[in-house]
């Protein structure tokens, strides 16, 4: 019987901080996962180097369900993104690692094909609505079909989601960056500027924007209700949600779709939501919310009830989670769309990914398993630096929801 033989944790930089387990068997096969929580990246290269890694060693690399299980019971301490990201990297490498035996890209040990390619959008931003539009255009002619859009609120700035340089890195200092927020200029100026997308380029592709957990749930309400003829995709995050009940309110007052997840961990984060249909879609995904075999339960609930799949995929996952994101995406009935920002090209030097993107779709590589290597010298040339995400201030100097 092949064994576990080796799993090694690696901490780089490449333009910016990922984990990555490495699982290697006795065999010679090796499989990867992501273990990446932007921010808080030691703490589970720590987990898992010193807690998950010596139970590993000996296991049956094929008993994917099993080491899952063992990981998360075992544990005695349940969910939580610390743990739920550091099992997330074993189940993924043990998926890769199957793949690889077997001979066949992973969406096929999921089911195969439910789809020909996997919907995605990209992030439009600008600092003023000219600027907005701009990019939103400049998305349309690299084929995007669905596109989100983000402006810097006048007057305010410290927006959520706005691009500053060539690419859009929230995580960008060593300490976190204080941005300040003010909830009644944000809801003047957002519709106005989501409308005039509509305006300027109709109704012929999908349109997303993220609120980022700003709004208390009245205030969200009030947003989607005065967003509706911008017919949008979906209105993201609306509201923070450790408080599952409180998304009723929104549901009662606009039929402005929602999706909600990138940040919860467990299908006990999301059972309320997606069982009382409180939501439309679910962010989570593979890195964040324990693995494929998690996640993939997550998402069977979710169709269980009609809602679609959304998973989160800002840089911060690296391009073993995007690997993984699209052969599922693939796979599963109920898929909706796929959050999708490229790389940079330092990440795409130390991550080799076989994922593709053409005409608004990605599609994954052929390749046996992920489809993805890990250039460890490559990584070397790019050491761990320390970096937050920037924290949101009310006006009058208090914390709000960043
Ligand atoms: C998104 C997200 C990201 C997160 C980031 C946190 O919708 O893509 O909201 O931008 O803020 O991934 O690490
Ligand atoms: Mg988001």
């Amino acid at each position: 019987m092949s064994t576990i033989e080796r799993a090694e944790v690696f901490v780089a930089s490449p333009g910016r901080n990922f984990v990555t387990l490495r699982v290697t068997t006795s065999d010679g096969v090796t499989g990867l996962g992501d273990a990446t929580l932007n921010g808080r990246e030691l703490a589970v290269a720590a987990y898992l180097r010193d807690h998950v890694v010596p139970l590993l060693i000996g296991r049956d690399p094929a008993r994917i369900e099993d080491t899952w299980q063992y990981l998360y019971r075992g544990a005695y301490w349940r969910r939580g993104p610390v743990t739920m990201t550091a099992i997330a990297a074993v189940d993924t490498a043990l998926w890769d690692i199957k793949g690889k035996v077997a001979g066949l890209p992973l969406y096929q040990l999921l089911g195969g094909r439910s789809r020909d390619g996997v919907l995605v959008y990209g992030h439009a931003s600008g600092a003023d609505v000219p600027a907005l539009l701009d990019d939103v255009a400049r998305f349309r002619e690299l084929g995007y079909r669905a596109i989100r859009a983000q402006a810097a609120v006048p007057d305010v700035g410290g927006t959520y989601g706005v691009r500053k340089g060539v690419v859009y890195e929230p995580a960008a200092s060593s300490l976190p960056d204080e941005q300040p927020w003010s909830t009644e200029d944000y809801l003047d100026f957002a519709p106005t500027y989501l409308e005039a997308v509509r305006e300027r380029f109709g109704f012929d592709f999908h349109l997303l924007h993220d609120v980022h957990h700003r709004l208390t749930p009245i205030e969200a309400a009030r947003f989607g209700k005065r967003v509706e003829d911008c017919r949008l995709f979906w209105m993201e995050d609306p509201t923070p949600a450790e408080n599952q009940e409180s998304f009723r309110l929104i549901r009662q007052h606009t039929t402005t779709p929602v999706a909600v997840g990138e940040a919860l961990s467990s299908i006990w984060d999301v059972q309320q939501l997606i069982s009382e249909q409180l939501i439309d879609y679910v962010r989570t995904t593979v890195v964040h919310a324990g693995g494929i075999t998690h996640l993939r339960r997550i998402f069977d609930l979710a169709a269980l009830h009609q809602v679609r799949t959304g998973s989160h995929g800002a840089t911060d996952l690296s391009p073993v989670t995007l690997a993984a994101a699209v052969h599922l995406d693939l796979a599963v009935p109920n898929f909706g769309i796929q959050e999708y920002m490229p790389h940079v090209p330092e990440t795409a030097e130390v991550f080799r990914s076989g994922v593709r993107f053409d005409n608004g779709m990605l599609h994954p590589s052929e390749e046996p398993g992920l489809g993805v290597e890990y250039d460890e010298e490559a990584a070397e040339r790019f050491p761990y630096e320390p970096r937050y995400l920037p924290v949101a201030r009310r006006l009058d100097g208090s914390v709000h929801d960043w």
